[in-house]
């Protein structure tokens, strides 16, 4: 594996505006994502493994195979890359709100209908304490799609669950526009969930 580099965003930062703000994304990517992507880089090399042969998704799914000494930081840093590499992919300026085909009739199957799955998609994000994400994750050991939260920079992967879709609730992810309200950042952000990129991620599962 070659060093890992800041990924670019499919848009610019001004492009998900209103609902979330230019300096928000910016500092988001270039300050926040910049910082995971050094701290994971540094801490392969730390270990000896900055070629690791392996893509941060499978080393993040086999963790303990990471000497304990630098399990911790791969956990982190990995997993901060790795979280927003996907989040800037699951938003797009030119979203058309809900899922469709086979993403769809499993949102049906497993939450009712699509507004219940956003509701209880929002009371799990609100709940969480201090920093995290939450996720809608495809769980391989149960064949099932659920709604599971992280701390931290946790990753799903690690859980051994595919993230489809994940929300940074974080602060620096919202307090600039939003502040305290949490909620109200939640309810904006679904405007700008692409969801034909998540409803691809679910189609190409290997099942
Ligand atoms: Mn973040």
């Amino acid at each position: 594996m070659v060093r890992y580099e800041l990924p670019r965003l499919p848009y610019g930062y001004d492009e998900l505006e209103p609902f979330i703000d230019k300096e928000t994304m910016k500092i988001h990517h270039q300050k926040h994502h910049q910082a995971y992507v050094d701290g994971l880089n540094k801490s392969l090399e730390e270990i000896g493994a900055a070629s690791h042969p392996k893509y941060i998704s499978s080393i993040l799914s086999e963790l303990t195979s990471i000497p304990e000494s630098g399990r911790g930081n791969i956990n982190f840093f990995g997993g901060g890359f790795e979280n927003h590499r996907l989040f800037w992919e699951i938003m797009t300026p030119n979203g058309d709100g809900k899922p469709a085909g086979k993403l769809e009739d499993a949102i049906d199957v497993y939450f009712d209908n699509f507004e219940n799955f956003k509701k209880i998609f929002a009371e799990k994000a609100i709940s969480i304490q201090g920093s995290g994400w939450c996720w809608l994750v495809f769980n391989q050991t149960y064949n099932k799609i659920e709604i599971i939260t992280t701390q931290n920079q946790d990753s799903p992967w690690t859980a051994q669950k595919t993230p489809l879709l994940g929300l940074d609730v974080w602060e620096h992810a919202y307090y600039l526009k939003y502040q305290n309200k949490r909620p109200d950042y939640i309810k904006a952000w679904w405007n700008i969930v692409n969801w034909d990129y998540v409803g691809n991620r679910f189609s190409e599962l290997p099942v």
